[in-house]
């Protein structure tokens, strides 16, 4: 395999500041031409361009070339054109591709009848050849050329310069972008689409043209992503002074996708369970998420379109500050403190596992093999904490005047996360020199803390030493590591819940809470003339993504849990005594012992739900127990049914001793959504971020009332379940979710109503398949094989592979069973997979990066699936890159 490495980047041979395309589209193939306008750089004569499609011709300024004046290496993709001019000149490439047999959905494809691309990071060279790499920046001129009644919608990126008719029935349109970009940001849509539109004033007057494409069927679903659409276009004028530049942005949604969705400049293509959404198809979450992600998508044009990256090792240059952009906008629109619990809930999940995993890397990674592999968490969501971090050094106002300065400097460039870091320090004439470590070393740190008072003549001093621990990782050791800076947000808390004040060394002025700077292996902070009694409130609002170790009391943590105001640290106080009763748990049943009552902790919840000054949706938040892979963190030796038990025991506990309060919480909370809907439609069901904060909790509340009383349950959602679910799907799925568990046949009768409902609903069905995938009835993989011949599962759709593979193999109980029967199910659908979409297949493969750190059983029959993985002859370079990763 040929590893690529960030060390031997060098810069292009040729530029090509011009492409003029034109596509030819018949019914069994697509003709392509594209004339490169190439400037050659330093004298260089030998061109190579990317290419993995067929080569019909090639032109030299209007001179066929003959087949020894280049060569064609499908190995590593390449056409070499030894003997180029030095002075610019122009290839004219003839490529012919076959979207309708193409399900990698990768460069030019073919879903229900109409053709989109998807040419981010190197789906362009399956389209012709190309420098393909992100750093070669043109102007692109589109021609698509297509049968009128079968492609009536011919779009491509940029405005429309000229449309018409030709023979035979055919039509053409005529695409100019006027911003230079890379080969990734090219699009192309061509079908029969239903279009939405509407407009958008931007704050300097331009109206620009909003433009939705759906197919026709699902055209009224788009309204709420429209509105997202205008309220980031706005935000981003307000909070980043910045404003759209085209007359038009396009979105197109399509229900066979890779990913979420694609920035492409000024045709965005979106994955459908990102723009449709009516209130009785879609979740609260749902909503929440079509409004991040077009918030996300829009948000690149000018983090990742009008300045992008230099090369691949860079794209959390343009992911990570996109996410930061995209949380900042969500808190910013509600619920600050529940978005960013979220954020870290997720980062938490599966980023720090990553960290943890055979497959960590840095922020900037030093080498890959295949670039779709690189798309992570690490990448995206770590990544949204570095920028995150420099926010939190230099406020928002030094942040924008590093943002200002980073778009004086490298507007039209394509550059590195160096240029954003000089940018925020040179803005700000802050040093952040090692802070560039966060992009080189992988592994997440922990900070062990601890602190004692001191006396300090009349007064008391809190001294608090820092000790910063860095792991090993697959590509460097710890020891070749170096002490990271970060920031440390800090507060104090006096036994009556009131936060103390302090002061800093050589500074008299007097602080309730601060940020101290963590920038040594071991390092000690004093805070001066504190009070008598001190339980430190530390990294609040998770001021940097680690692990934090402080030996705190479970009498300190309720305390914090009762009082803090950083809702994030309070939030965290109650999950650590969460956690520290299921591990209380765990211990008992592998020693044989009894379970522990947990009085303490039972009495902190019983608090929270008796509250009513409490936001419905944090004290939802508050009431979540940990997954099972938010346990794990740095654990060895996992025995993930082990840890399934103890959590459900401590589920019992709450279920039981809390009944009482959990029911009367979920009734307030159905009262108060109802109080203003007396007498109106069940239309007025719709998404809010208020309404759907009294959901959450309603639906926090819900599988512990089930949990109470199983049959009893059961047989209430069965009688009412058409009453229950009327009002939107948020009711439909949080009751559904809360009985997916139950053994009984009745729960099945449930399901089949809600799949024969929503048979013509793909995104519905989608959720119908997680149902099935992710219920921890003992039937469950009986049940996920049967729903692979459900008539609306197809393996070939990702989003169906996701629902209902990917949900399973995130079943713990179920994909760690010990007969090895979850992985050998997961497994064979890799490699089925693999045969057709790659980058699909290579996700599935992450679900086995948990192998050296479970117990040896398991590991045993994981490494068997995974061995007999890596001996397929015909194996893609994506699952290669990840299964030997894994084992290595
Ligand atoms: N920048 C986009 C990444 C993406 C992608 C990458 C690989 C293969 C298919 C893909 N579709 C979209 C999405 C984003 O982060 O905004
Ligand atoms: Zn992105």
């Amino acid at each position: 395999q040929t590893v690529k490495y960030l060390k031997d980047y060098t810069a292009p041979t040729h530029l090509v500041p011009k492409t003029d395309l034109l596509f030819e589209i018949n019914e069994q193939y697509t003709d392509v031409w594209a004339t490169l306008h190439i400037e050659p750089q330093n004298g260089a004569t030998e061109l190579v361009l990317q290419g993995d499609v067929k080569l019909i011709s090639i032109k030299k300024n209007d001179e066929t070339l003959p087949e020894t004046a280049y060569s064609l290496n499908p190995n590593d993709e390449t056409l070499v054109l030894p003997n180029m001019p030095t002075e610019p000149f122009t290839l004219t490439i003839h490529t012919q591709v076959e979207p309708q047999k193409n399900k990698s959905f990768n460069g030019l494809y073919e879903s229900e009848g109409n053709l989109y691309t998807q040419c981010e990071p190197e789906g362009f060279r399956k389209i012709t050849f190309h420098p393909d790499r992100p750093d070669v920046m043109g102007e692109f001129t589109t021609e698509i050329r297509a049968n009128a009644d079968k492609f009536p919608v011919l779009l491509s990126n940029g405005n429309k310069i000229r449309s018409g008719s030709l023979n035979d029935g055919r039509h053409f349109a005529v695409w100019h972008d006027p911003f230079v970009k890379p080969t990734y940001l090219f699009a192309l849509v061509a079908g029969d689409l239903a279009l939405t539109s509407d407009f958008f004033i931007t704050q300097s007057g331009r109206r620009v043209v909003i433009e939705f494409y759906t197919r026709q069927a699902d055209a009224h679903q788009v309204a709420f992503a429209i509105e997202s659409l205008k309220n980031s276009m706005k935000w981003d004028e307000t909070r980043f002074g910045l404003e759209y530049d085209l007359d038009i942005y396009m979105v197109v949604a399509v229900g066979d996708f890779n990913m979420g969705a694609m920035e492409n400049k000024g045709l965005n293509i979106f994955n459908t369970k990102y723009v449709l959404a009516d209130s009785q198809t879609a979740t609260d979450a749902d909503f929440e998420g079509v409004e991040a992600v077009i918030a996300h998508e829009y948000f690149h044009n000018w983090t990742g379109n009008r300045v992008t990256c230099r090369d691949w090792f860079q794209l959390s240059l343009k992911e990570g500050l996109t996410v930061f952009r995209d949380q900042e906008f969500s808190g910013d629109r509600a619920s600050r403190a529940v978005r960013r619990i979220e954020n870290v809930k997720l980062l938490r999940t599966h980023q720090f596992a990553e960290d943890a995993s055979p497959m960590a890397h840095p922020v900037r990674p030093a080498s890959y093999v295949e670039m779709n592999n690189f798309y992570t968490m690490t990448v995206y969501e770590k990544g949204a904490e570095v920028v995150r971090m420099y926010h939190t050094f230099l406020g928002e106002e030094g942040f924008q005047r590093g943002m200002k300065l980073y778009f004086e400097r490298h507007d039209g460039q394509a550059v590195t996360c160096d240029d954003f870091r000089a940018a925020m320090a040179d803005a700000n004439g802050f040093d952040f020199e090692q802070f560039a470590l966060w992009y080189s070393q992988a592994g997440t740190p922990t900070l062990q803390i601890s602190g004692s008072l001191k006396k300090n003549g009349g007064n008391l001093d809190y001294v608090l030493r820092v000790k910063q621990i860095l792991p090993d990782t697959p590509d460097m050791p710890a020891s070749q590591k170096q002490a990271m800076m970060m920031p440390l947000a800090i507060a104090l808390f006096n036994e009556n819940g009131e936060k103390g004040a302090f002061k800093l060394p050589n500074d008299d002025n007097s602080y309730n809470e601060t940020i101290l700077i963590v920038n040594q292996a071991e390092q000690e902070f004093v805070l001066r003339e504190v009070q008598q009694s001190v339980t430190p409130s530390l990294l609040r609002g998770f001021s940097a993504p680690v692990h934090l170790q402080f030996d705190y009391t479970n009498e300190q943590l309720a305390l914090l849990l009762a009082h803090d105001d950083d809702e994030f640290a309070r939030w965290e106080a109650g999950q650590t005594l969460l956690r520290r009763a299921i591990f209380a748990n765990e211990t008992a049943l592998q020693q044989g012992n009894d379970l522990p009552q947990n009085p303490l902790l039972i009495q902190a919840l019983r608090n929270i739900l008796n509250d009513n000054n409490l936001d419905a949706a944090f004290k939802a938040m508050l009431l979540q127990v940990p997954a099972e892979a938010e346990l794990w963190g740095e654990r060895d030796h996992i025995n993930p049914v082990q840890t399934t038990m103890a959590r459900e025991a401590l589920l019992d506990e709450i279920a039981h001793a809390l009944h009482g309060e959990l029911l009367a919480t979920a009734l307030n909370a159905r009262e108060s959504e109802n109080a203003d809907k007396r007498g109106k439609e069940i239309a007025f069901y719709e998404y809010n971020p208020k309404d759907a904060g009294l959901r959450a909790l309603q639906y926090a509340c819900f599988p512990l009332i089930h949990r109470f009383d199983e049959a009893a349950t059961i047989e209430q959602v069965f009688e009412h379940y058409d009453e229950m679910a009327r009002k939107n799907m948020t009711h439909e799925w949080g009751v559904l979710s809360s009985i997916n568990s139950n053994a009984s046949a009745k729960r099945d009768e449930l399901l089949a109503r809600f799949a024969a409902k929503f048979d013509h609903q793909a995104l519905v069905m989608d959720k119908y398949f997680s149902l099935i995938a992710c219920s921890r009835r003992a039937d469950t993989l009986v049940q996920a094989q049967a729903a692979l011949n459900h008539p609306r599962f197809a393996l070939d759709n990702p989003n169906k592979v996701r629902a209902l593979i990917g949900t399973f193999a995130r079943n713990v109980p179920h994909f760690h069973a010990l007969d090895g029967s979850g992985y050998a199910f997961v497994a064979q659908h890799i490699k089925k997979i693999d045969a057709f979409n790659p980058q699909v297949a290579a996700g599935l493969a992450r679900a086995f990066n948990l192998l050296k750190r479970i117990e040896p059983q398991r590991q045993a029959l994981m490494r068997a699936e995974l061995e007999a993985i890596v001996a397929l002859p015909s194996l893609s370079k994506d699952v290669r890159e990840i299964v030997e990763k894994i084992l290595a």
